[in-house]
């Protein structure tokens, strides 16, 4: 049952906006969109609702979309043409009751939602209590979030959950994506108490972060993410936490009650807490249980605390902080991004995360790179000025005469017969190929 009404208004040119609310399902064709959404979207049960790529849906108001029951949803935009979940930002000014309600997800059954390339932002406070709060709450289903960018949503007030998403007894994969400013009091709202960017509460087998940034977000506890009642379930690749903030524990991952979450080739960078005179040890992470850090980068200013509870007192029983974390295969530097002032956290050169991660190896051959942007290396070009000339060699006799140290970018770059040494053979190789133009 598909309630819409199409109003054309013609001005100079014409063009089409439609006006949707109630219950909802079908396709939401780009031809008819912009949708203005004027009250509550209720997905029927069982069935579906297809976005086409490039369409644009706007809250007029506090509005929120709900599907319950082995409903599909299905947001597919395209790297050219996004789909757009915002609120109306030409006729009225960013005051909280025009904010929109965000998605509540509930009980996809054996289906799955999807959003693929979709800009997802601007979700005001929700009332206090709302469960599966976030503005994808996703309760009791599957979910895919693909290529998205989830941005600028508030929350609602303390006691409430993530700004941005919240998987709650859920799986959720979530990939390739960026959570940016969500849970930030730039409108003067409350804070969320857990996970600026996500929230994790008994997430199911098989959830994953992959090739996410993870930046500037904020909350009560665990400015990027919280877990909670997750067992060993959440897995974290490639995905770089910076610049978060907490007001009390944990600026990156605030981590709880049976959940022991996988971190490998991250990245954490200046994630922080309000007041850290106060708890100056809970800095980057806050755990209670056994977490594992591999092959990940953090910068010095963070610090890991581990404990247990005891009832509902932390006991503290290591106290990893500083620069100093034997018990992790982390290495302690800073991972050198190219502007952390203008949120460009590809990776210079020079950069430790380069070569530094494990599992498969980059597009372009080179051993994987910590984080989610990856570093494109040439062989023969040591010194990274996309040509292959005397100059590179210069560079690699410096290292064979040990009169400097090659950046772990150059130790491939210059290793061009690929046999782990550096050596006259490798001249010899860049030599052939500047002779064959
Ligand atoms: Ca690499
Ligand atoms: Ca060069
Ligand atoms: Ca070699």
């Amino acid at each position: 049952m598909l309630k819409i009404s199409l109003i054309v208004i013609t001005i100079s040119v014409s063009f089409t906006q439609t006006t949707i609310s109630g219950e909802i399902s079908g396709f939401l064709s780009v031809e008819n969109s912009p949708y203005f959404v004027v009250d509550e979207l209720i997905l029927a049960q069982n069935d579906s609702l297809i976005i086409e790529a490039g369409s644009q849906i706007i809250f007029m108001g506090n509005h929120r979309i709900r599907i319950d029951s082995s409903t599909v949803l299905l947001a597919e935009g395209t790297a050219e043409d996004s789909i757009i979940f915002t609120y109306n930002q030409n006729d009225y000014e960013p005051i909280e009751n025009q904010f929109w309600g965000g998605m509540r997800l509930l009980h996809s059954g054996e289906k799955t939602i999807i959003f693929r390339y979709c800009i997802i932002e601007y979700m005001g406070p929700i009332p206090t209590g709302t469960p599966y709060a976030g503005v994808l709450g996703v309760y009791d289903s599957n979910i895919i979030i693909d290529h998205c960018l989830i941005q600028k949503n508030s929350g609602n007030s303390m006691g409430g959950e993530s700004s941005g998403v919240s998987i709650t007894e859920s799986k959720g994969i979530i990939t390739n994506s960026v959570f940016k400013n969500n849970g930030n009091d730039e409108n003067n709202f409350d804070v969320v108490f857990y996970g600026g960017a996500i929230n994790f509460w008994g997430a199911r087998p098989g959830t994953v972060v992959k090739n996410c940034l993870i930046y500037n977000n904020y909350a009560g506890m665990g400015g990027g993410v919280s877990i909670a009642f997750s067992g060993d379930n959440v897995i974290f690749e490639n995905t770089l936490f910076a610049y978060n903030y907490a007001l009390t524990f944990a600026g990156a991952a605030y981590i709880v009650f049976n959940s022991y979450p996988v971190f490998n080739n991250c990245i954490f960078n200046g994630n922080t807490i309000t007041d850290p005179n106060e708890y100056p040890t809970f800095v980057t992470f806050y755990s209670h249980d056994e977490i594992s850090i591999g092959s990940s980068i953090l910068d010095d200013d963070n610090c890991l605390w581990k404990g247990h509870l005891e009832g509902w007192e932390f006991v503290p029983d290591e106290n990893e902080c500083g620069c100093d974390c034997p018990y992790y295969d982390f290495i302690n530097v800073d991972p050198l991004h190219v502007d952390v002032e203008n949120s460009d956290f590809s990776l210079q050169p020079a950069s430790p995360a380069i070569n530094a991660g494990t599992g498969e190896p980059d597009p372009d051959g080179s051993p994987p790179d910590i984080g989610p942007i990856y570093y494109h290396l040439t062989k023969g070009d040591v010194n990274f000025d996309d040509q292959i000339n005397v100059m590179d060699i210069i560079a690699g006799i410096q290292f064979i005469l040990l009169i400097s140290e090659p950046l772990n970018s150059q130790a491939w770059t210059f290793d061009t017969n690929d046999d782990g040494n550096l050596n006259v053979l490798d001249i010899i190789q860049i030599v052939n190929v500047i002779l064959e133009g």
